[in-house]
Order: structure tokens, then C-alpha cells, then sequence
């Protein structure tokens, strides 16, 4: 692994080869049952293979690998991680972490092939060392022709064109300076093509005075959609093409930081809107022929239209609360996708609210959290804290999953979270 640049952070486990199948239980609690009690050949074979010797590859180190990781331990699935930062959120709970790049060639290359399968929990990742993987025989996914389209918001546009799937006008620019050639295109949103992330690299363009504070480099100007509501549906399709569809979520932005404030599920819409949001996630993930989870992020407009924003083919944040609020995790569904097993009910269980706790304005520095003796006390609440040692303004630090047997209840503790917890420096 030095070889490609790589430094192993932790190391709790070997990577042992596959298992071979074997007639022997293996040493359960200390206690040797193959000289102890009967075997039973069923089990022996469910617990060699379940999944014994399987290890996960995961390109990134963030709250979503560390979530994905949670999974993967109910199901004896070893996960090697890559990160450059050696405090990201999955070191010291996966089983061996590297500190290294994931957009570098050599080190996706080098860390692949420790891996059985590879997947992703960022889409900015090396994707010719993935194909390059593919090539040796290992199976990632999402496909890398998959991930190099998310990657480019110009390619995701015109594969929503090419295909008929409903979404915003656009054209692309190669240089910001071709902005004045569509004037008549404002009210807009400049979207830089690669690289934007968690809301960096959109800007609003309404009137020609916003030219010169337009992003630099090759990008899209999208028509402003004046909608009623922002939604996102997150549908699975596993290895054998079965495929299954969340209930339809609502989604509320921080004002000026085009970040996730809060999420609602399920989402207070029509049915046939609901419908809608479902048909055209699960015409996409067909259309791209994807194994695993994809998000979609759409608006809703006054006339009912639907229309995409943007997608994500990874567990994503609009499908936190499904941990506590549905009956599968999109977590453990991804892995249920990839591994080519029978795709989980998504049902919802109760209604949820799900904000994300986000660093506060002005402290940047060693993380403090305020309040979270309060929060514990109150009943349906759920804290997810990500690990994260450092602080900045609106970095995502963690998050809460309010839940109640009624949106009065939902509400009313959701008021009680944001009005105690605080995470400061
Ligand atoms: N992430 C990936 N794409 C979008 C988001 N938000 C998650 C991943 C990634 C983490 O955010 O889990 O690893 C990075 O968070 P940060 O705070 O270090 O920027």
C-alpha cells in the first residue's frame, strides 16, 4: 500500500482472504461447537458465508460512509475506508482506514484492489482508477460511467434532456464570460459544472448587474423554477434489476447557504404529485441502468409540475431519518443493492423531521455542544454526531431525527431541538 502513497491510520483486522466452506461452526462466545453440540449444516452455511472474507471498499471517509459502516456491521461486512483526513468521521470504525485521495489514480487504484467490492459515499472520486478496476475484475458500484455523469451538473442536464426526464431549461457556458449572450435567459442560476458541493458553486444570476460576481470556469446557467415545495425521492435498484421507491420527502433550505435546514417525511403533497416524484426517480435509475441507491432532488411547481434538480447516486442527506422512520435504512439499502440481495421494505414507520446540526456562524475550532443533556430527555429524538473534531460555520456536524405519532407532536419537539442545541468553538 506505501507503494501508491497510501498510510494505514488504524488497523484492527487483516484482510483475510474469502472463506472457503467448511464443516466446522466457527468458535462462537469461546465455546468450540463443533466438538461441543450437534451441528447444524443450515447455519454453518449462513455464517460462513454471511459475509465472511467480504470486504467493502469505500471511497470516502464522511457522516454518510460512517452511517453506510453501521450497516455494514450487521452483516459481518468489513469496510476499508479512504480519506485524506485522518479524522474523518469512519476512522476507528471501519476496519482498516487510509489516509490518502480519493481523486488521486494510484491511491483509488492501490486501495481498490484490497477491496471485494467498491463503492462511494462522495461522487468526487478518481473515476479512471475505477474503470481501471472494473477492467482487473472488481465490481463497483455505482458503475463509474455513472458517477463521471454526476459529476458534470452539464452532462446530468443532458441526459435529463436526452431522456425526456422533466427538468429546469438550461444552456452551458464554457467561460462566465458568455454570460451577456442570455440576458433574456434571467432570472437564472449559474451552476458551476464539476466540483460544486453542499451548496459551493451555485450562485444566482437575476439581472445583468450579477455578472460580475459570476462563478469562474466552465458552467450552466438553469432557469429560475418558481416552485411551491423542494422534494426528493430516493429509489434502490439492486444487482438483479429489482428496484424499490422511499415515500417522497420535503425538503427546506437554509436561507443564503443552499443547505439542507430541514426534512419532512413524508412529504405533505398530493398523491398524484407523490406519483409523479416516483415514476421519474425510478425511469432514471432504469435509464442509467444503476446498481445501489440514487437520490433525486426535484421542485414541485404551483401547476403540479415536477421537475429534477439534481441527483446523487449515493445515500444521501434527504434520507437520514429513513434510520429511525422507515422500515428500511437507505443505508442498509444500498448495501442490500449492491451485494445483490432482496431490496427492504421503505415504508414510512411515523411521521419525521430531520435537521441537520450544522456548525454555528462565527466558530470555527475544537467542537463544543450545547445542550445535549436537554435533548436526550425528549422522547422520539434521535442524535446522530458525526465525529467531527473540528468546527466551521454551517459544516455538517451531525444530525437529530425528531419522530411522533402526529406532526403536532413532530413539531413541537423539533422547536424544542433547535431551540436548545447549539455547536460552537
Ligand atoms: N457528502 C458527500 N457528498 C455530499 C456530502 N455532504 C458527505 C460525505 C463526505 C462528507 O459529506 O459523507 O465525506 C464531507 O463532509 P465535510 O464536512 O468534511 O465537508
Amino acid at each position: 500500500m506505501e507503494s501508491v502513497g497510501l498510510s494505514i491510520s488504524t488497523s484492527s483486522h487483516q484482510h483475510d482472504s474469502p472463506s472457503t466452506h467448511s464443516t466446522t461452526c466457527p468458535d462462537f462466545f469461546g465455546i468450540n461447537t463443533s466438538s461441543h453440540y450437534p451441528i447444524d449444516p443450515y447455519l454453518c452455511a449462513m455464517t460462513d458465508s454471511f459475509y465472511k472474507g467480504c470486504t467493502l471498499g469505500i471511497l470516502g471517509g464522511g457522516q454518510l460512509g460512517r452511517m453506510l459502516i453501521q450497516s455494514c456491521v450487521n452483516y459481518n461486512i468489513k469496510t476499508i475506508v479512504l480519506d485524506p483526513d485522518p479524522d474523518a468521521p469512519c476512522n476507528g470504525i471501519c476496519s482498516e482506514f487510509f489516509v490518502g485521495s480519493f481523486n488521486d489514480y494510484e491511491d483509488v487504484l492501490g486501495f481498490g484492489l484490497k477491496a471485494d467490492i467498491i463503492t462511494i459515499e462522495i461522487e468526487h472520486v478518481n473515476t479512471d482508477a475505477l474503470e481501471e478496476l472494473v477492467r482487473l475484475g472488481k465490481t463497483v458500484y455505482p458503475d463509474p460511467k455513472v458517477i463521471k455523469l454526476v459529476q458534470d451538473k452539464g452532462l446530468q442536464k443532458q441526459f435529463y434532456k436526452k431522456n425526456h426526464i422533466p427538468t429546469a431549461d438550461f444552456v452551458l457556458l464554457d467561460h462566465e464570460d458568455e454570460l451577456p449572450n442570455h440576458v433574456d435567459f434571467l432570472p437564472a442560476f449559474q451552476k458551476i459544472r464539476t466540483s460544486g458541493y453542499d451548496g459551493r458553486g451555485v450562485k444566482g444570476i437575476f439581472v445583468p448587474e450579477d455578472f460580475k460576481e459570476a462563478l469562474s470556469g466552465p458552467s450552466l446557467l438553469e432557469k429560475k423554477v418558481d416552485y411551491d415545495k423542494e422534494i426528493a425521492v430516493i429509489v434502490a435498484r439492486n444487482t438483479s434489476g429489482e428496484t424499490a421507491v422511499y415515500p417522497v420527502v420535503e425538503l427546506v433550505f437554509h436561507p443564503g447557504q443552499n443547505l439542507l435546514d430541514y426534512l419532512a417525511s413524508p412529504a405533505a403533497i398530493s398523491e398524484s404529485v407523490a406519483e409523479k416524484a416516483k415514476n421519474i426517480a425510478l425511469d432514471i435509475i432504469k435509464k442509467l441502468d444503476m446498481t445501489g441507491i440514487l437520490a433525486v432532488e426535484m421542485f414541485v411547481t404551483p401547476d403540479e409540475e415536477v421537475l429534477v434538480n439534481e441527483i446523487a447516486p449515493r445515500p444521501h442527506n434527504s434520507g437520514h431519518q429513513t434510520i429511525e422512520a422507515n422500515i428500511t435504512s437507505q443505508y442498509e439499502q444500498h448495501l442490500r443493492a449492491i451485494m445483490g440481495w432482496p431490496l427492504g421494505a421503505t415504508d414510512s414507520i411515523h411521521p419525521a423531521i430531520m435537521i441537520n446540526l450544522l456548525g454555528e456562524p462565527g466558530f470555527e475550532g475544537e467542537a463544543i455542544y450545547e445542550g445535549l443533556d436537554e435533548i436526550l430527555k425528549i422522547r422520539g429524538v434521535y442524535l446522530h454526531l458525526y465525529g467531527k473534531m473540528q468546527t466551521r460555520p454551517y459544516r455538517k456536524m451531525g444530525h437529530v431525527t425528531i419522530t411522533g405519532s402526529d406532526w403536532n407532536s413532530v413539531r413541537n419537539k423539533t422547536k424544542q431541538v433547535t431551540d436548545t442545541l447549539k455547536i460552537i468553538a
